[in-house]
């Protein structure tokens, strides 16, 4: 087993090289600052990146790793998106840059910790074992620089105690603007047919209410595991909503995605954590209220 990861790592490696003497260039982490140096943190949390899709936002995620540094690196789930993948593949050259990225990172000596998703549940089968330094773990904890400790789990074990479908909490609002349209259209249809006007949007808001408790149930249901484990707080994935709060005395942080919001979870070295997104920073509030702050130059 371990002989087959050393492989691929060589193998990826090598691919790495081929790249970077196709386009001329050394790898960038080797080549001297041309602008500012990264941003160095005590630890990178990021989650939900789902290479392997079209969705992925693999370019902002390399500058963001580009721009920030760290001492530990937590990928938490749907790193790779499996299931897209058997359906159909996508592989981009950007998304091998990403994980050649995380690669050179671990063997850079940042210490790598990957808890495997749903989309990566393959990965399961690899727990306790090494990829090319990235430690493969079920979940794990992280102690925070100010001694709090701070439970990694990717979210998706909470699914089946939660009473909603998923998918709902996905589309959020999203879904009722869509849906807006679609009732316009549907109704201009029905007034053709002299069908009376219906309301479909008014139909599926009860829906996206659902939708919205199944938020609220999934950081009150993984706050109250992180609790009975004896934690302080926990840092999730999974539903792809950012989020830093307190729920009864526990700190709940989702550290986002990167399909739609490009977002990270980021603690500071004295221990200060704080959320976010790139290219755009975000100071997020304790009210999970996202306050703009310039763009890092
Ligand atoms: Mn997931």
């Amino acid at each position: 087993m371990r002989a087959a990861f050393d492989a691929l790592d060589a193998w990826s490696a090598g691919m790495a090289y081929s790249t970077n003497e196709a386009a001329g260039a050394r790898s960038e982490d080797d080549a001297p600052a041309e602008s500012a140096p990264p941003q160095h943190y005590r630890a990178v949390f990021i989650s939900d990146l789902h290479l392997g899709t079209p969705g992925c936002q693999a370019h902002a995620l390399l500058d963001f790793l580009r721009h920030h540094s760290s001492d530990y690196l937590y990928l938490i789930g749907d790193i790779v998106d499996g299931w897209q993948l058997r359906r159909r593949w996508f592989w981009p050259q950007a998304h091998n840059d990403v994980v050649q990225k995380l690669l050179r990172r671990a063997r850079k000596g940042c210490r790598v910790v990957f808890v495997p998703g749903n989309h990566d549940e393959f990965a399961r089968a690899f727990v306790e074992h090494s990829f090319g330094g990235i430690e493969v773990v079920e979940d794990a904890v992280h102690l925070t620089a100010d001694g709090r400790r701070l439970w990694i789990t990717h979210g998706d074990y909470f699914d089946g105690v939660i009473q909603c479908a998923k998918w709902l909490a996905y589309l959020g609002d999203n879904l009722y603007e869509f849906t807006l349209k679609l009732n316009r259209h549907l109704n201009t249809l029905r007034a053709r047919l002299g069908l009376p006007y219906w309301s479909l949007s008014a139909y599926l808001k009860g829906k996206v209410k659902k939708a919205l408790n199944y938020v609220t149930d999934f950081e009150v249901a993984v706050a109250t595991e992180a609790r009975r484990r004896g934690h302080q707080g926990v840092v999730c994935g999974h539903i792809h909503r950012a989020e830093m709060r307190e729920i009864d005395g526990i700190l709940y942080c989702n550290d986002g995605d990167w399909v739609e919001s490009h977002m990270a979870l980021v603690e500071h070295v004295d221990g200060r954590l704080e959320l976010l997104q790139w290219p755009v920073r975000r100071l997020v509030t304790g009210a999970g209220k996202a306050v703009a702050a310039p763009v890092q130059a």
